[in-house]
């Protein structure tokens, strides 16, 4: 039967397709779903070493940074945190997944010298909550994304990452494909035009800053477990402040490019124009060996 509102479904690839592919699909619809982008091992740990602290955190609790305006955005019985390379190793692993950083050097290197982590949080979604406010990600940044809609720069990428099997009845992540080519920045969208991105544990959706998405309304008696880690162009300031999160002794024994993702290394514009960011004695921090 065709689709009453001829809505597109998220396509799926492996982790094992080729990088233009998945790229092809992301750049037409603003999402794709890679199945087993992450080993089910490393997200078993990841799950675990989350269960053992998510009763410090109040269902409810978040605000977005906006108070009670933002508390119903973030979800009223939604379990958020982050500063998760505390939690579990499983992190940095993570941090570092090739498929995920081949994807995010395609698709935010032509606008940055480098990118880093906008936000690294758990998103555990209560039985019973109502479905998230359709939105763009690049919101948090309108006024860069605004002028030049829908040509803007990519600023952001993000992955929905299933810690257990996420469904539709779940709460998982409802997006509009084709919506980041919509000519009005404004427009968000109807819930009926949204499609769920069902996930198996180590899927991820990946979509752009640009796509119309939202988490959905979880219409069972358990917790939609799952994770989301996004990148953001260097030369913007992310959503968590992930570099407050680790000292340097934390980090030393990690990648480069894990140091510069958690911000415990400089920003270098080039080979685009600008300066130098994130600079101590007007020189760059160099990442520790
Ligand atoms: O929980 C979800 O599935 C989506 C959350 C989200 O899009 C957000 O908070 O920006
Ligand atoms: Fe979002």
């Amino acid at each position: 039967m065709p689709d009453p509102v001829n809505r597109r479904a998220i396509q799926r690839l492996s982790a094992a397709s080729p990088l233009e592919t998945q790229l092809e699909v992301l750049a037409n619809d603003g999402g794709v779903i890679i199945e087993g982008m992450f080993s089910t091992d490393t997200i078993e740990q990841m799950n675990h070493d989350v269960a053992a602290v998510e009763g410090q955190f109040e269902p409810g609790g978040a605000t977005q940074g906006l108070g009670a305006a933002g508390k119903s955005f973030v979800g009223n019985n939604t379990i958020r945190f982050s500063s998760l390379g505390k939690v579990s190793p499983a992190f940095f692993e993570m941090l570092d997944n090739p498929t995920y950083a081949g994807l995010a050097d395609a698709v935010l290197s032509p606008h940055c010298g480098s990118y880093w982590v906008n936000t690294a949080q758990v998103m555990l979604i209560g039985p019973g909550s109502t479905a998230q406010v359709l939105h763009r990600d690049c919101f948090n940044w309108f006024q860069c994304c605004a002028p030049h809609w829908p040509d803007s720069p990519e600023v952001t990428l993000s992955a929905m990452i299933a810690l257990e099997e996420v469904t539709e009845e779940l709460g998982a992540t409802r997006v509009i494909p084709g919506s980041h080519l919509w000519d009005n920045i404004g427009e968000t969208g109807e819930a009926e035009q949204t499609v769920p991105a069902e996930l198996s544990v180590g899927d991820a959706l990946v979509y752009s800053g640009k796509l119309v998405h939202g988490g959905g309304a979880n219409v069972t008696d358990h917790w939609r477990r799952a994770m989301h880690l996004s990148f953001l162009v260097g030369w913007l300031t992310p959503e968590e402040s992930s570099p407050l999160d680790y000292t340097d002794e934390d980090l030393k024994h990690q990648s480069a490019r894990v140091q510069r993702l958690l911000g415990h290394s400089s920003y270098d514009p080039r080979p685009l124009y600008g300066g130098g960011l994130w600079l101590r004695n007007a020189s760059e921090i160099e990442p520790l060996q």
